[in-house]
């Protein structure tokens, strides 16, 4: 059966509007990929598998959230949706809007989004609008424009963002046919945290669709991993200037903050803060020992996951899934910022040998 993305699989269980056509790209069904290279190199003696969701049609788990967005939109009967992001949300609601054929507004801090993510946006075709000021200051006036306006804001104070990202939790719990011990994830504007958890409470509850035998009581624990330089949650203080070169998640003012937190408790889980250094040494870890390619805030995860294992965490035997947000392709300056350009030769056999030394 061709996959036909998450509204026609989850269906009546995504509190939606469900009498309109979905909007959709055919996302979700992302793989669940273990990881035992990189499981060494966290160290701890858990059982390690990254959740790619690179591989979203627009590169990015928010897509999971833009289709039930974008088709509660068009249940509402919108002719224009607008968001503030760092990136990948604009990008996201820019492919789902052009599909539906609505006006995309998209306001990105000026200077501050990776390359990939602002082509995408303009290639989508939404008016994109670069504001001298944080993610934080863009968020403030679209939730301002769109409550004057006939504007659907899709950022995830939008409830139906969270209803699509949940199924990611569902998605896993059906790949491992149970919950995994341990969730890992960036967290920025803590909506996707908030998502998960939502996610594998109803599996828990039984109410998810999925016949997989995860209606357990257990739920995972959350570790959540915020940028140092922009980490509101880990110090309990809105940051007036975030900074970091994950810029994905520069965000100093979370808005889902309070939900994040219950989640993070109910879990018996953690949130702490991991720096660029750090989130680099994942990222590379994760594409030279495994071949996966994601953008360097999705490492932010594994990289917390790392330093908790470091400062004592025990993790032995457990399942852990860490969940990679966004592809790497995305943001290409990241991934060439650190390393010496490749050498050019003479297109000859012998500049060839000599090169590799074979
Ligand atoms: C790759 O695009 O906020 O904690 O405007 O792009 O749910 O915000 C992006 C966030 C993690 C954090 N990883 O998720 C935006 C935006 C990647 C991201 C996050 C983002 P939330």
């Amino acid at each position: 059966m061709r996959w036909q993305g998450l509204i026609n699989r989850y269906g009546a269980a995504l509190r939606i509007a469900q009498y309109v056509q979905p909007v959709t790209l055919c996302e979700g069904n992302t793989p669940l990929i273990p990881v035992p290279r990189l499981s060494t190199w966290i160290g701890g003696g858990a059982q390690v598998f990254v959740k790619y969701e690179g591989l979203n049609p627009t590169g990015s788990f928010k897509d999971r959230g833009m289709t039930t967005a974008i088709t509660q939109a068009v249940a509402e009967n919108a002719e224009a949706v607008i968001c503030a992001s760092t990136g990948n949300t604009s990008a996201s609601a820019a492919a789902y809007a052009a599909r539906a054929g609505l006006r995309c507004i998209v306001l990105i801090p000026d200077g501050k989004i990776a390359l990939g993510k602002l082509a995408a946006s303009v290639a989508y075709g939404a008016e994109v609008v670069s504001i001298r000021g944080s993610f934080d200051d863009g968020l403030n006036l679209v939730r301002e424009i769109a409550s004057t306006s006939p504007i659907v804001l899709v950022n995830s104070v939008n409830p139906a963002r969270l209803e699509g990202q949940k199924t990611a939790a569902w998605e896993i719990c059906e790949q491992l046919g149970a919950m995994p011990d341990r969730l890992c994830l960036p967290v920025g504007n803590a909506g996707n945290i908030s998502a998960y958890w939502m996610g594998f409470s109803e599996c828990s509850a039984g109410e998810c669709p999925n016949t997989c035998g995860c209606r357990e009581k257990r739920r995972p624990k959350l570790l959540g991993a915020q940028a140092s330089g922009s980490a509101p949650i880990v110090l309990g203080r809105r940051i007036e200037q975030p900074e970091t070169r994950a810029t994905a998640i520069r965000i100093g003012n979370p808005a889902r903050w309070k939900q994040a937190e219950q989640a993070l408790q109910e879990s018996g889980g953690h949130i702490l803060a991991v720096t660029d250094e750090e989130i680099f040494e994942a990222y590379h870890a994760l594409s030279r020992l495994e071949g996966v390619f994601c953008e360097p805030s999705s490492a932010a995860g594994v990289a917390g996951l790392r330093k908790s294992v470091q400062q004592g965490l025990v993790i032995e035997g457990e399942t852990i899934v860490c969940v990679l947000t966004g592809h790497g392709l995305k943001d290409p300056d990241s991934a060439t910022a650190d390393v010496q350009p490749p050498i050019t030769i003479d297109a000859k056999l012998e500049a060839l040998k000599k090169h590799l030394k074979v």
